[in-house]
């Protein structure tokens, strides 16, 4: 894809595939010989919309940062170099809006929203809080129950114990659906996402849990904060399936995913799906040179060569997009084929960004909310009992 030296990690900028891991990519889609049946079964549309959903949320990221240079907005949290952990869960899921699978999606999974349907614009009108946004104006965490996302709101795990009850009510109703969060590694320490673990498990509901170990909490290394290496031994903790995937692969995501999917709808979940991934600038735009503080340079200059944007899109022009588990060889001129039509979705996609961004900036100028639309739909109207003026907030 073009790279955006104003905005992206210094990493990417010159960003070339290293050889060696274009080759364990192309390992990975069949070394499991479940996830490669899975696979197998993708067809090329399917692998040209997941390159769509990565690059989607990468430039709905770059939108956001051109924003906050520009003064537009104070800061933004992004998901730079772990979108395949969100868009490769997302496709595995049945996007069927209220009627589907249910996503509990946190800040840094922005690319769960638009994968499951819901426009860009509104994303984006969520960051600048005006009055057609889908929280009309209240907060920047968006979701929307027509499009299968679920709001979450900015405490880490608590979505967590929210997914469970979608879970428990698809479980008791006999539905074949299921419920999808990550938690973060840092998210993991709170109490609500032991409570959560614990209860799908015990109740075996039809619920994954992405453990999303991105190395860092805020300002807090995992080694600072977690005792093992990494999550791997958390399903026995708590007698639960437990995956582990390439959260850089979007493909190995998606494939986990499936299965974890599968499991649940066969009565057999929860499913905890540990995904590493490397989170490549700050917790938000504000510290970024924080964060680089706080690594040394050489795991982001590893992770930098690990861009999952990049590795799936030379896997595709070799020969992944014909056959993902077996891969024909590639020639110079095949190559030059896949790689100007993946360009061309590039463009496809970028149009559309630009376009939700003029159309979000146009609600900044026109619809923003006046003081006292803030006090409007804070308690259900015409609840049982209720009196019509709770509903604006009086008398509570
Ligand atoms: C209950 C709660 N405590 C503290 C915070 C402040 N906070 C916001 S994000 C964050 C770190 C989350 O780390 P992690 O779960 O690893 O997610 P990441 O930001 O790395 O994606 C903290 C402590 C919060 N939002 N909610
Ligand atoms: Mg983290």
């Amino acid at each position: 894809m073009k790279r955006y030296p104003a905005f992206d990690p210094p990493e990417y900028v010159d960003w070339e595939p290293d050889p060696g891991l274009v080759d364990e990519y192309r390992e990975r889609t069949s070394a499991d010989p479940r996830r490669r049946e899975v696979l197998a079964g993708l067809e090329r549309q399917d692998l040209l919309d997941l390159y769509r959903g990565l690059l989607r949320f990468r430039l709905h990221d770059i939108t956001l940062q051109r924003w906050v240079r520009r003064g537009v907005i104070s800061k933004a949290w992004l998901g730079t170099g772990e979108e395949a952990t969100t868009v490769g869960a997302v496709h595995a899921l049945n996007r069927d809006g209220r009627q589907g699978d249910y996503v509990g999606p946190m800040i840094r999974n922005a690319g769960a929203c638009h994968e499951m349907g819901m426009p860009v614009a509104d994303m984006l009108r969520g960051y600048l809080g005006s009055l057609d946004s889908p929280t009309e104006g209240r907060d920047l965490h968006v979701g929307d129950m027509d499009h299968g996302v679920v709001t979450p709101i900015s405490m880490v795990s608590s979505l967590s114990t929210v997914m469970n009850g979608f879970a428990l009510a698809f479980q008791r109703r006999g539905e074949d659906r299921v419920a999808l969060t990550w938690v973060g590694d840092g998210a993991t320490k709170h109490g609500e996402a032991h409570e959560a673990l614990n209860f799908a498990a015990v109740r075996e509901l039809p619920v994954i849990f992405v453990i999303q170990n991105n190395q860092v909490a805020l300002g807090t290394r995992l080694d600072q904060h977690h005792g093992p290496e990494d999550f791997s031994e958390w399903g026995r903790a708590y007698g639960a399936d437990l995956l582990e995937a390439d959260g850089n692969h979007v493909l190995d995501m998606y494939a986990a995913t499936r299965l974890a999917a599968d499991r649940c709808r066969a009565g057999k979940g929860p499913v905890f799906l540990a995904a590493e991934t490397f989170r490549m600038g700050g917790h938000a735009t504000h510290d970024v040179e924080e964060a680089r503080r706080t690594f040394p340079a050489e795991l982001f200059e590893r992770w930098g060569r690990r861009d999952p944007i990049g590795l799936y899109e030379e896997f595709l022009a070799r020969g992944g997009v014909e056959d993902p588990v077996d891969p024909p060889e590639t020639g110079r001129e095949e190559r030059k084929r896949i790689r100007s039509e993946l360009e061309e979705i590039e463009e496809q996609v970028t149009r559309q960004v630009e376009e939700a961004a003029e159309r979000a900036l146009e609600s900044r100028r026109e619809r923003m909310p006046e003081g006292p639309e803030a006090e409007g739909g804070v308690f259900a109207e015409g609840s049982p009992g209720g009196t019509s003026g709770a509903a604006h907030g009086e008398g509570r």
